[in-house]
């Protein structure tokens, strides 16, 4: 019995050794080099702005509570930045990565070594350029494993597969940007969707442009998703097999057993998969999800999930029954469906009281454009502002005491209450900006977005830099504050870095402002953001140390 007891003691010091040490974690050093590729598509070649000459580009594979330091040298005639898409980036704003909000960009010949540590965050993130529209082809996952001899909360699956839902056009993708901003209308929409890169049988040049994983039967697979796409909500689906989600955005779920999932661009999910079939070859699918009257490209994406003994000259090729691209239900019941997993390991740590209530709306409008061909544009904005880029970056603005870049005056609630989703008011001048929201330190923020009608009705996936947050509530139609909040999930709501404001409705949010920086929140629609979808939070410094932003690294880059 002694012995036992011995036994024990010693298993649990070897346990709390290892996580002690494990607590150091390791540091993982990586080089990007941003040059140009030829790269075909759809039987057409261009170039491509690429990290590595690899697209999509590499994946970062980490342990939780690794430091990663990313060395970026930029051989392209245009400026580069880096986004790590949710790593939280405590203290550590300066490698966050957008464009004049975090850092200057790193111009042409000049590199800037990206250099954090994920600390309480496991499972499925990336990254992808934050500047212009380069992040259509500079992207690629971030694996973050749990520490050394921890498990997932769920079956060990066989093999892990990761799968990038993307957009390519034909064209050069600044080219198509800028001919919008020119005309004043909607640039362009992709000539295909894409799995890990490639658009699949469905569209021309089948054979080159596929993506095919073999399975076997009987084992189970963690299918790492991620939706890098610019513009497109996704419904993603393999045909004749189901899915069980079990984390999003690199925060555990409860397990959720669906025959499809939606997906916004910057959202990431994990999701198992049982082979249960005894062989074949089945289609695995994406299409863009729109339930606004907008133009998109409505045609669907495919990769093949072909089992080992099954012949890919004989076999027939199972399609899914993918949701139809304006199946608001489905959707709806899907988010409505997603919960934290809220275990004893891995609890929800919803704020349960509000120090600081935001309404922000979010919505399209018309402005004026003497030099575009109509003389107005499409414009976007938060609370009626439309964002204006500042010159140098905002953090160092901040960190520096820089004066006259921005203002910390960025208004809790819109100016004129209306009926958000009702009949458009008669003047919806939009006023630009650089305006920013100042909270203190370690105080809760409950931000309510609420979609609008003033040009047009629309879903905008709303990315928050530098935190995760609960999505308390979301619904259709006006937020009512005196009748919505009654309803809200403050157990176990999903926890992400990204959501869906759905068309004509409202999304709740809330989290703790425990991490001091200056954070880019914006639409992940990236015409949408061009447009002036964006804004951002200053969080100030709390009292101690470990309660500041770092300062800044000797190769930040200059403007
Ligand atoms: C791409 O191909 C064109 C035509 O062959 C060639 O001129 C160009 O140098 C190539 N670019 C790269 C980056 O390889
Ligand atoms: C990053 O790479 C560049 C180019 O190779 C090099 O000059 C620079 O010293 C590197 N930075 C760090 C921090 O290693
Ligand atoms: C990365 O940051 C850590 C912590 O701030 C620092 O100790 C280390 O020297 C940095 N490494 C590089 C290559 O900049
Ligand atoms: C956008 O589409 C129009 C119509 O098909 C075409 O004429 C134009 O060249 C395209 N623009 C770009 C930048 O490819
Ligand atoms: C601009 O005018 C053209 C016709 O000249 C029209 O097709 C287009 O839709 C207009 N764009 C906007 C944004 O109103
Ligand atoms: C909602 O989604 C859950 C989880 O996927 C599913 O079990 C349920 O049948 C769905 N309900 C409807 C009405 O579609
Ligand atoms: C897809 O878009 C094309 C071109 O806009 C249109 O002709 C077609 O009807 C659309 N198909 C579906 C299924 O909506
Ligand atoms: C969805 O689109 C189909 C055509 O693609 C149309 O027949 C149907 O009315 C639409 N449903 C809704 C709710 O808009
Ligand atoms: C900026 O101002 C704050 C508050 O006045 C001060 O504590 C800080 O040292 C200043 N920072 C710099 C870099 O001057
Ligand atoms: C807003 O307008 C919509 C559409 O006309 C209407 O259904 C809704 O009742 C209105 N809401 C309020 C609060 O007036
Ligand atoms: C933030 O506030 C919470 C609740 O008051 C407190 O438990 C926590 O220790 C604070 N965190 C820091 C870093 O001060
Ligand atoms: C690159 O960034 C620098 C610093 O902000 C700026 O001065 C320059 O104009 C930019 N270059 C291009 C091509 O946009
Ligand atoms: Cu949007």
């Amino acid at each position: 019995m002694g012995d036992s007891v011995m036994r024990i003691t010693f298993l649990v010091m070897v346990i709390m050794f290892s996580s002690a040490m494990e607590a150091e974690g390791k540091t993982r050093h990586y080089k990007f080099d941003v040059g140009l590729k030829n790269v075909s598509r759809l039987c057409q070649t261009k170039p491509i702005v690429t990290v590595n000459g690899e697209f999509p580009g590499p994946t970062i594979y980490a342990r939780e509570g690794d430091t990663v330091i990313v060395n970026v040298t930029n051989h392209v005639k245009y400026n580069v930045s880096i986004h790590w898409h949710g790593v939280r980036q405590l203290r550590t704003g300066w490698a966050d990565g957008p464009a004049y909000i975090t850092q200057c960009p790193i111009q042409t010949g000049q590199s800037y070594a990206y250099n954090f540590t994920i600390t309480g965050q496991r499972g499925t993130l990336w990254w992808h350029a934050h500047i212009l529209w380069l992040r259509a082809t500079i992207h690629g996952a971030i694996v973050i494993l749990p520490p050394k001899h921890h498990l997932y909360p769920f079956p060990k699956p066989h093999k892990e597969i990761t799968l990038l839902l993307g957009e390519w056009w034909n064209a050069d993708v600044e080219a198509v940007i800028n001919e919008a901003l020119k005309s004043g209308g909607a640039p362009n929409v992709s000539d295909a969707h894409t799995i890990n890169g490639k658009p699949g049988p469905l569209f021309k040049c089948p054979t080159k442009d596929t993506f095919v994983v073999s399975v076997e039967h009987g084992k189970t697979y963690l299918l790492r998703i991620i939706n890098v796409a610019l513009n497109d909500e996704l419904f993603f689906d393999v045909a004749d097999h189901h899915l069980k989600v079990v984390e999003v955005d690199a925060v555990y779920t409860k397990p959720l057993r669906t025959k499809s999932i939606v997906i916004a661009p910057g959202q990431t999910t994990n999701a198992l998969l049982y082979a249960n079939k005894g062989s074949g070859r089945y289609f695995i699918a994406t299409r863009t999800f729109m339930d606004a009257p907008v133009a998109v490209d409505n045609k669907t994406a495919t990769a093949i999930l072909q089992y080992v003994n099954s012949n890919s000259n004989t076999d027939f090729i199972a399609m899914p029954r993918i949701p139809s691209q304006n199946d608001t239900s489905f959707a709806t019941n899907f988010s409505n469906s997603l919960r934290s997993l809220n275990s004893a390991r891995f609890p929800a740590k919803v704020p349960q009281t509000v120090d600081r209530h935001l309404l922000f709306t979010v919505g399209l409008a018309m402005d004026s454009c003497p030099t575009c061909n109509n003389g107005s544009r499409v414009a976007a904005s938060i609370n009626n502002i439309s964002f204006v880029m500042p010159k140098i970056s905002l953090l160092q603005a901040h960190f520096f005491n820089i004066t006259g870049v921005f203002t910390t005056d960025f208004p809790d609630r819109p100016p004129t209450p209306f009926n958000y989703t009702g009949a458009p008011p008669q003047n919806p001048m939009t006023s630009k900006g650089t305006r920013l929201t100042r909270i203190p330190f370690n105080s809760t923020v409950q931000l309510v977005l609420q979609g609008t009608s003033v040009l047009a009705m629309e879903k905008h996936p709303l990315h928050l830099h530098g935190f995760n947050f609960f999505i308390v509530g979301r619904g259709f139609g006006n937020y009512n504050p005196n009748k919505d909040p009654a309803k809200f999930n403050l157990v176990d709501p999903p926890e992400r870095n990204t959501v869906g404001v759905p068309t004509g409705g409202w999304t709740a949010i809330r989290f703790r402002a425990d991490n001091p920086g200056v954070w880019f929140m914006h639409c992940h629609l990236e015409v949408h953001t061009t447009w002036g979808l964006k804004m951002a939070f200053v969080v100030e410094n709390g009292d101690g140390p470990n309660q500041s932003i770092l300062p800044p690294p000797k190769d930040l880059p200059k403007c």
